[in-house]
């Protein structure tokens, strides 16, 4: 089966839009670090709609800061991909051609590093997932412990991590005099931008005061709110996108026809006009942030945990078990939306509903693994934040603590049917150590709960949560999950 490529395209063209613009003379103006399915079904996808609208200056060049399958996967294709959409009304292909080349750190930091540092470049915009701010999540600060801000900080030219790329190429444009590039963080964190420009900093001033000094005078760290549900693709996928496209499409990503892009508008430097394709441009983020990441990713993990351990795959199958619905939308109404303020203008109740029919979206096969893999980093914006501040309102707090049980569960390294889990966290070593060494409920929820560098000291020894947690994992234990939360919601 022939490639999907520049010479192939007419034959896309047949069944998906395509780029309507000249991609050899347009120019990259975008050098983003985490190419994977979601930058490329995301803000590839809002840079694609300026592109097709007559702008020149904005390709993007991706980056891959460990492996080189997105590269493989594109350099066959011209940089060339597929975004299937697929929603309530069936399915829409759309050819993309905004990523113009992608380089792979490991393979070449200087030829990165250099493109970087190109004046052309005026944003450096990531999606590396929540650790790889390489921070503490409970604080915030730069985790210099971490192997690769430790290996960076001895070997700045050849970095491993987006932090050492970022600050590097910043110094290699201050020695020449080239003006900071933006530097735009579109990952689930609150804050995003925030907790970048600390972590950037931190690490810039073990690096060289004087350049921290130049990174506070000149550089911007807008947050965002990033928002399109994007499953890991499958090889099920690219197989039935060849049958419908008559090409072979290596790169293909698979969307929601949802997404959302708030960004806060503090660019130090040149921007592409995003609110021209639908993006948000606004002073302050943060209500969105907040209300994203608590009802849509909140909500996401305790279905990824509770689905995950009643055997589910999908998320669309969990949200077909009414009783799992019905924790979800008990979850929202009861813990969550209490804890929000509301964008003005923003029509929260609605926004729920419409989320419960994103996740039943039967045309995603969004597994629950997947988004159950990272726990120890997502939970503190997730689940913790909304506790702190049911806690502090005297508001009811089950579900977090339900959430938090089947969590505990989840790490613990064995489903309900006895299987082995695939735990997939950077602290899954310590949290299974931490499982295995203790021998009731309760000690394995203290153990958890003690963990600063996830729950901070507050949290971690609050005797409210301890209690309600120790009692759901004991149900869950001994019932099943399924049944506990059926139990508890008849
Ligand atoms: C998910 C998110 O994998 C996960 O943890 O909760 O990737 C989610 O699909 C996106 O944030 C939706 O915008």
């Amino acid at each position: 089966m022939q490639r999907l490529n520049n010479q192939t395209l007419a034959t896309a063209a047949q069944v998906a839009s395509t780029p309507s613009y000249d991609r050899a003379s347009a120019r990259a103006g975008i050098v983003h670090l985490g190419i994977g399915a979601f930058h490329r079904a995301h803000q590839a996808w809002y840079t694609e709609a300026l592109l097709n609208k007559g702008a020149t200056d904005w390709q993007i060049i991706g980056a891959s800061l460990r492996s080189p399958t997105v590269k493989n996967q594109l350099a066959a294709q011209d940089g060339l991909y597929t975004i299937v959409e697929r929603g309530a009304d069936g399915e829409k292909f759309q050819v993309m051609g905004a990523v113009k080349e992608v380089l792979v750190g490991p393979e070449s930091p200087a030829a990165l590093l250099s493109v970087m540092a190109d004046a052309q470049i005026k944003i450096v915009s990531l999606t590396v997932t929540e650790k790889g701010y390489c921070h503490d999540p409970a604080s915030g600060n730069l985790n210099l412990n971490n192997p690769d801000i430790q290996h960076d900080l001895v070997n700045p030219e050849t970095p491993k991590s987006a932090i050492g790329y970022i600050v590097a190429a910043l110094d290699a444009r201050r020695r020449a005099g080239i003006d900071s590039f933006t530097v735009l963080s579109c990952d689930n964190l609150p804050n995003n931008g925030e907790v970048l420009e600390k972590v950037v900093l931190q690490y810039a001033e073990k690096a060289s005061a004087e350049l921290a000094v130049w990174i506070r005078a000149n550089t911007t760290f807008p947050c965002t709110m990033i928002d399109r549900i994007v499953p890991a693709t499958t090889d099920a996928d690219r197989q039935e996108l060849e049958g419908k496209l008559g090409l072979r499409d290596e790169g293909m990503v698979l969307a929601e026809p949802f997404s959302q892009w708030v960004i806060e508008d503090k660019f130090c430097s040149a921007r592409p006009a995003w609110e021209d394709a639908g993006a948000l441009l606004v002073d302050d983020v943060h209500a969105y942030e907040i209300m994203k990441l608590r009802l849509l990713n909140g909500s996401h993990s305790l279905l990824a945990y509770c689905g995950y351990l009643a055997g589910f795959d999908y998320v669309s199958e969990v949200m077909r078990e009414p009783v799992l619905a019905k924790l979800c939308q008990t979850f929202m109404d009861r813990e969550v939306s209490q804890t929000l303020s509301v964008p003005t203008g923003f029509d929260m109740e609605h926004y729920k509903v419409e989320l419960r029919e994103r996740f039943a979206n039967p045309g995603l096969k969004h597994r629950t693994w997947q988004i159950a893999m990272d726990g120890s980093q997502k939970i503190p914006q997730r689940w913790l934040q909304t506790l702190q501040a049911q806690l502090d309102g005297e508001g009811n707090i089950d579900l977090l603590c339900l959430a938090l049980a089947a969590w505990i569960r989840y790490v613990s390294g064995v489903d309900e049917k006895g299987d082995v889990i695939d735990v997939q966290d950077p602290l899954a070593a310590d949290l299974k150590a931490l499982c295995d060494a203790s021998n009731t409920p309760e000690e394995t929820v203290r153990a958890v709960l003690n963990m600063q560098e996830v729950f901070g000291a507050a949290l971690g020894g609050n005797a409210q949560v301890l209690a309600a947690t120790t009692e759901w994992l004991t149900r869950i234990n001994e019932q099943g999950v399924l049944a506990a939360v059926k139990a508890e919601l008849a």
